[in-house]
């Protein structure tokens, strides 16, 4: 036996590639479809999207994301819609009823939405800028995503 003592870290290492990776979506005519894996336990999982890719329209996500005014976003099961401009998070998210659920999947940490375009009406641009967050405490993913409809 050694009389050397180990020092023994009990703190796990941070996950590989970041806490969320794997983000990707795509958007259509008919249907909008978002990815990501979350490699921490988050007891929240957000896509906030916004859908006329103008920073100035829905809520402003930074300062982290300054460049995203999110008009919509998921969390977890549930779609919600900001009913005001800015950074204000009291009273901007108003429920979307959707079913069947938008979140489809989430095997293995893989989270996994779809929402019918027609939800986003008029504010459907062509273009979202996309930023995904875990929570709590607030991570968000190592870059946005911008997609173009297809
Ligand atoms: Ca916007």
């Amino acid at each position: 036996m050694s009389a050397h003592t180990a020092q023994v870290s009990l703190t796990p290492p941070p996950p590989v590639g970041g806490p969320i990776v794997n983000v990707s979506a795509t958007l259509t005519a008919v249907q909008a479809e978002y990815k990501a894996t979350y490699q921490l336990p988050f007891s929240t999982h957000r896509v906030f999207i916004d859908a006329d890719n103008n920073p100035n329209t829905g809520y402003v996500t930074g300062p982290v994301w300054p460049g995203v005014g999110a008009d919509f976003m998921l969390e977890n099961g549930f779609l919600y819609r900001a009913i005001k401009n800015g950074a204000d998070w009291t009273g901007m998210w108003q429920t979307v009823s959707l079913t069947p659920s938008p979140l489809v999947s989430s095997t293995n940490d893989q989270f996994v939405w779809r929402i019918p375009t027609s939800v986003f009406g008029a504010l459907n641009g062509g273009t979202q800028k996309l930023a995904f967050q875990g929570g709590e405490p607030s991570t968000w993913a190592a870059a946005y995503v911008t997609i173009v409809q297809q």
